[in-house]
């Protein structure tokens, strides 16, 4: 397409396709959308992030991405359906309206890129980096365990050659160092959701331990409002929890790090389904599972928008 109104939402797209949407979203709405690169992949592919704002310097912040791992695909398409609803919402909805005229929000739609390449060129269940392993044969790193918090030992993997290995050392990966930069030098951060799938459910700090996080209360409080609002569509049923207590123990996780930099309200969220498609989840439930999840992020930008 050469208009994002062409786009065809209701079906998966390779990464080229989603590098033309952004270029094209940013062109058509110059006064709301710009895009920052805030640094390169492994194989060298821009890491774009979409800045959406009605102004000001600095304004406090909302971080968004999708795709960290690469097979969880609807998040990626879920990524790109929520630049387009910002974008054409904004004059409609008094909510989204409130949210962006306060702050402005930060979506990075393909975090792992090169990973995304690949489970369109080689391995469909790709999930990790593309970085090669010195010393060994297997490729890649998992980009959900590299963050520098509680980074090591149980709760990763220490095996160049498992789905969760950490890497050599905290923010070895280009793709999380890059975003690590540019959340400390914006400094203004209050919300950060990283979506992945599947399983339905969301939840907040920590992986690492079972020491409550100091805002559990009122995490597990929105994190309830969030999952119920997000049901009034389609009645899907999400758990929430905190991550070691809901799932099981991991170290050097994305949300782990966000919040110890001070960003409270810091959100993983896994979308549909519950395991009957998992990873393939069919292209029909794209737009449900958009339509559902931004019920859920609006709940969390307007209360953290009010606190
Ligand atoms: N599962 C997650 C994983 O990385 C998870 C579970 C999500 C752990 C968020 C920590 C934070 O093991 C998937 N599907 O990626
Ligand atoms: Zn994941």
């Amino acid at each position: 397409p050469k208009h994002t109104d062409d786009y065809d939402y209701g079906n998966y797209h390779n990464g080229d396709e989603i590098y033309s949407f952004q270029d094209m979203l940013v062109a058509e709405n110059p006064n709301l959308v710009s895009k920052i690169v805030i640094g390169r992949s492994y194989e060298g592919r821009p890491l774009n992030v979409l800045k959406f704002s009605t102004g000001g310097t600095n304004r406090p912040g909302i971080w968004i991405h999708s795709g960290i791992h690469s097979r969880e695909w609807i998040t990626q398409a879920s990524g790109t359906w929520f630049a387009k609803k910002i974008v054409t919402d904004y004059g409609r909805d008094p909510v989204l309206k409130a949210i962006i005229d306060h702050m402005d929000i930060f979506l990075e739609i393909m975090v792992n890129p090169d990973g995304y390449y690949y489970t369109h060129t080689n391995d469909r269940m790709w999930r990790k980096t593309r970085k090669p392993n010195p010393g060994s044969s297997c490729v890649g790193v998992d980009p959900n365990r590299n963050w520098d918090a509680g980074f090591g030992t149980t709760g990763s993997s220490n095996d160049p050659c498992q789905q969760t290995y950490r890497g050599p050392m905290p923010h070895s990966e280009p793709e999380v160092k890059a975003i690590v930069d540019f959340v400390k030098s914006h400094g203004n951060l209050k919300a950060f959701i990283d979506l992945h799938s599947y399983s339905q459910r969301l939840m907040y700090p920590y992986g690492y331990t079972k020491n409550p996080c100091k805002d559990q209360r009122e995490l597990h409080d929105l994190a309830r409002k969030a999952i119920s609002d997000l049901a009034t569509l389609y009645g899907t049923p999400y758990t929430y929890g905190s991550v070691i207590t809901t799932i099981y123990q991991a170290r050097g996780i994305t949300i782990d790090w966000a919040y110890n930099q001070g960003i409270k309200y810091s959100y993983t969220m896994e979308l549909r389904d519950t395991g009957r498609y998992g990873f393939l989840l069919p292209a029909n439930q794209i737009i449900p599972t958009a339509e559902e999840t931004w019920l859920g992020l609006k709940t969390i930008m307007s209360y953290t928008k009010d606190n």
